[in-house]
């Protein structure tokens, strides 16, 4: 089985409304293994190298501004197919456009503070994941319930 890690932060909406407990309780009720997490407080270096795509825009300087407002929580998933499974988790960028059900549609109704971050292909996971935590960070090990949550009938047929 091949295992991928996604980049997540909890934003500084998600801590400063104390919404971060309950988000992060969606990703374990998923049965998604945490190898990384910390809280932390973003540099205007460090948003900027996070956001650089968006660097023409006309929203970056309020979204840099917002990131490092205050402290935000870091964290890194691994999983079978992690990172598409935790962007349906986390729902459309808008909270008004969010399906409900998702962390941004049940919790956002904003169209700049949207409480999360998750990476959004396989790319740009290994650079953000690299940019926010140092190797010695990232721990390597198996919840008791991992057979249980990716169903290895498959590999057993083999
Ligand atoms: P997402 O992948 O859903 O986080 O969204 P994007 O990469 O398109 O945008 C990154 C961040 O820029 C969003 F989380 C919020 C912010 N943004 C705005 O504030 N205004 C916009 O019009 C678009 C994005």
């Amino acid at each position: 089985m091949s295992l991928e890690r996604t980049l997540i932060l909890l934003k500084p909406d998600a801590l400063q409304r104390r919404l971060s407990g309950r988000i992060l309780s969606r990703f374990e009720d998923k049965g998604l293994r945490i190898v990384g997490l910390k809280l932390m407080q973003i540099t205007p270096d460090l948003a900027a190298r996070h956001y650089e795509a968006h660097k023409s825009k006309p929203f970056y300087p309020g979204l840099v501004r917002f990131m490092t407002s205050s402290p935000v929580v870091a964290l890194c998933l691994e999983g079978k197919d992690v990172i598409a499974i935790v962007r349906k988790l986390v729902g459309k960028t808008f909270g008004p456009e969010a399906e409900p059900g998702t962390i941004r549609g049940d919790f956002g109704a904003s169209r700049s503070f949207n409480l999360i971050h998750a990476s959004d292909a396989p790319e740009t996971a290994k650079r953000e994941i690299e940019l926010f935590f140092r190797g010695e960070e990232l721990l390597e090990w198996k919840p008791t319930d991992f057979e249980w949550v990716y169903d290895v009938q498959d590999e057993i047929k083999k």
